[in-house]
């Protein structure tokens, strides 16, 4: 009897644990077509379940760089950068948070236009503020000429 119950329990939890491995699965959406090509000062960002689409993105000192960013994805994501000496709006608003110099989120299937001008040159990282996303990989680098 004792058996029974024990393999009843087992067989229970290995079934929610394969449950949950699934519940974060999400197809990618294409979403890298549509990048201008040579188009200095603008350039697409698909967020994605739990990734960004490109690792790098370009832009130039004194100029602002137009960032079209889309959630495919079924979660919230944000496009962050700690510090940067930059003016930053999304959708015409000011993009920043208490802790960064750069912070937009974006809604699942939304969509925002970000838009920085850097001050200075140099190379910053930009990630994702959701909790593990960053570890995950929600991660990349601007590169400021
Ligand atoms: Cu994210």
């Amino acid at each position: 009897m004792h058996k029974i119950t024990t393999a009843f329990v087992v067989g229970v939890a290995g079934l929610s644990l394969l449950v949950s491995a699934c519940g974060g699965d999400a197809k990618p959406t294409a979403a890298k077509s549509d990048a201008p090509a040579g188009g200095a000062g603008a350039a697409a960002l698909a967020m994605q379940d739990i990734k960004y689409d490109k690792a790098t993105l370009t832009g130039a000192k004194g100029k602002a760089l137009t960032i079209s960013l889309t959630n495919s994805g079924a979660l919230e994501h944000d496009f962050t950068i700690d510090k940067i000496d930059a003016k930053a709006t999304a959708d015409g608003k000011e993009a920043k948070s208490d802790k960064a110099a750069v912070h937009a989120a974006v809604k699942p299937k939304g969509a925002a236009k970000l838009e920085i001008t850097p001050n200075a040159a140099g190379t910053f990282e930009y990630y994702c503020t959701v909790a593990g996303h960053k570890e995950a990989g929600m991660k990349g680098t601007l590169t400021v000429n």
